[in-house]
């Protein structure tokens, strides 16, 4: 069955949009609409169907769309981020990057008018932004030390990129896979550290050995949403290396003829493998891949504990770090960008990459260029050791950008993760995640205390609140957090934090002097 024929007698609206005209066929529009305009722009394809292109019409600030890129493997090189900090630099204040929790760049303040100019230019860097949102697979992430790591079993780099091609075709778009039942997460990794949060994707490739033979058990059906959240399960399947992208598409294609399309809020990958059951799900892939999958190994190798890769560390080639520079809440703008461009070429080698917790590395750089790397000012705003409580610091995009955000979220990270600091004396980073609604785009299920927007209530009055979740596990034994506590009104919430820290995490408050 192909992407044209699928079965939708119970549309939803989403459903029916995508019958009506496929998402990607607004590519061949862009300059229609760059003539036409945001206002004048037919409404389902300025809203919705941009997305098979990565553009975002964003409700918060109209004619300010926000365009999503696909960064395998969060990895790009001092071109690309030149090009990208030159689209944000002419919108002035209104032009800023975001680094996403999927190891992704998320560009602000782009006018429509603009979008044949910045596709070219996008182009000419092999650079892509197409099926980034709406019914389609996310940036695939990987580990950001891929290639550079001494314990890593397996450089994932190629993989990565050999899936996107087969997904995007080259990154150009392929009808094959734009008309999913619902978004779909995809994280392989060949680290010993789960660096990519691999389970809480719908698909993902952990390292495991067979018959000292090295390849990748597979993980299902992990995903967070405002209904229900779920870790991975084992397929209980083991592939070798070269038999990834057949498996990504065998899986792909099973959920795209199949997945359920009715109700949106039951259309990720896990709801068909409840309805089907496992077993019945295995054998669905196994049909398509053509051939059976080699049961699951009885232990995979995520056996350490999880790394931030803040700081300067050792590469397994000889005389070479990388450093990992900490960006506030992952926040970037035009200037920055030209800066970290810039240090990649003269210290390293014109690479850079992203983590999914929102900060960058800059790898090769030799040992004998350290000392002189040492005295760049940017590394004041953005740190090689950030302060315990700043280090480990997500944020999702929040009420500034998004309109389904509860609360405003990457600003008032700061400044609480500031007022804390103020306070108390950490001996340990503390990973605190911020999530402006029950979406989970911040990760809230992965963190040591994570923060959820919802609304709360203070002296009869609607106020922003948080639920808050602990217990999220990463790297080894990863496992999600579960909500603790409702509805702490926001302006409440320092001393209930302050508290936690003492009690969970050996946090002391400082002894304040007054002079
Ligand atoms: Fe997300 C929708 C931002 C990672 C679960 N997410 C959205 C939208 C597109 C909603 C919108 O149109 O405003 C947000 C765009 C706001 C904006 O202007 O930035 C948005 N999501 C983000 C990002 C930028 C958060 C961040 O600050 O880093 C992340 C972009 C990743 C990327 O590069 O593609 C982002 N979103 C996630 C993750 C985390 C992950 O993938 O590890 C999740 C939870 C994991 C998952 O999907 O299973 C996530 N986003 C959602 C959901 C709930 C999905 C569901 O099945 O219900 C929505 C709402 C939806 O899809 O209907 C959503
Ligand atoms: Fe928006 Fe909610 Fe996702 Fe935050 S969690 S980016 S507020 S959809």
């Amino acid at each position: 069955m192909t992407a044209a024929t699928i079965n939708t007698t119970s549309q939803n609206k989403f459903e029916k949009l995508k019958a009506e005209k496929d998402g990607l066929s607004v590519k061949a529009e862009i300059e229609k609409f760059a003539t036409l305009g945001w206002e004048a722009m037919d409404e389902t394809d300025r809203d919705h169907r941009l997305k098979w292109l990565g553009v975002f019409f964003r409700p918060v600030t109209p004619g300010k769309f926000m365009m999503r890129l696909r960064m395998p493997n969060g990895i790009l090189n001092s071109s690309q981020m030149r090009v990208l900090a030159e689209v944000v630099q002419r919108y002035g204040d209104d032009g800023c990057v975001d680094i996403t929790t999927r190891q992704n760049f998320q560009l602000r303040g782009v006018r429509i008018e603009d979008l044949p100019e910045i596709f070219n230019r996008f182009q000419e860097v092999e650079l892509t932004t197409v099926q980034s949102g709406m019914d389609n697979v996310r940036n695939i992430t990987g580990d950001p030390l891929a290639g550079l790591d001494a314990s890593e079993l397996y450089d994932t780099r190629e993989l990565v990129d050999q899936i996107q091609a087969m997904i995007t075709n080259n990154g150009v778009g392929n009808a094959e896979f734009s008309n999913l039942p619902r978004k779909f997460n995809i994280a392989i990794t060949g680290g010993r550290d789960n660096s990519v949060h691999a389970e809480i994707n719908d698909l993902a490739f952990i390292p495991a050995f067979k018959d000292g033979n090295f390849g990748f058990n597979i993980l299902v059906g992990g995903f967070f949403s405002a209904k229900r959240c779920d870790a991975a399960i084992p397929l209980n399947a083991w592939v070798h290396p070269q038999d990834v992208v057949a498996v990504c598409r065998a899986i792909l294609e099973v959920y795209r003829d199949n997945g359920l399309r009715a109700n949106r809020q039951k259309s990720r990958l896990m709801w068909l493998i409840d309805e089907w059951g496992l077993e019945r799900f295995r054998e669905e892939v196994e049909l398509r891949l053509g051939k059976s999958l080699l049961p699951g190994a009885a232990h995979d190798e995520i056996n350490w504990e999880k790394r931030d890769h803040i700081g300067i560390h050792k590469q397994k080639q000889s005389d070479l770090y990388y450093a990992g520079l900490h960006i506030p809440v992952g926040r970037l703008y035009a200037e920055d960008m030209f800066e970290i461009a810039r240090l990649a070429e003269v210290y390293g080698t014109s690479e850079i990459r992203l983590t999914v917790e929102q900060n960058i590395v800059i790898p090769n750089i030799s040992d004998a260029r350290l000392a002189s790397f040492f005295t760049e000012s940017l590394l004041g705003k953005f740190k090689i050791n950030p302060e315990p409580l700043t280090r480990a610091l997500v944020s999702c995009t929040g009420a500034q950008f998004c309109n389904f955000a509860l609360i405003e979220t990457k600003n008032r990270a700061l400044a609480m993760i500031k007022a804390l600091e103020s306070e108390l004396e950490m001996s340990q980073p503390v990973r605190i995640h911020w999530t402006g609604c029950p979406n989970s785009c911040g990760q809230p299920q992965v963190a040591d205390i994570g923060l959820m927007g919802t609304k709360a209530r203070k002296n009869g009055k609607p106020v922003e609140g948080v639920d808050i979740y602990m217990g999220g596990k990463v790297g080894k034994d990863a496992h999600l957090g579960t909500c603790v506590t409702k509805g702490v009104p926001c302006e409440d919430l320092q001393p209930v934090l302050h508290e936690l820290l003492v009690t969970h995490f050996g946090a002391k408050p400082k002894v304040l002097v007054n002079t």
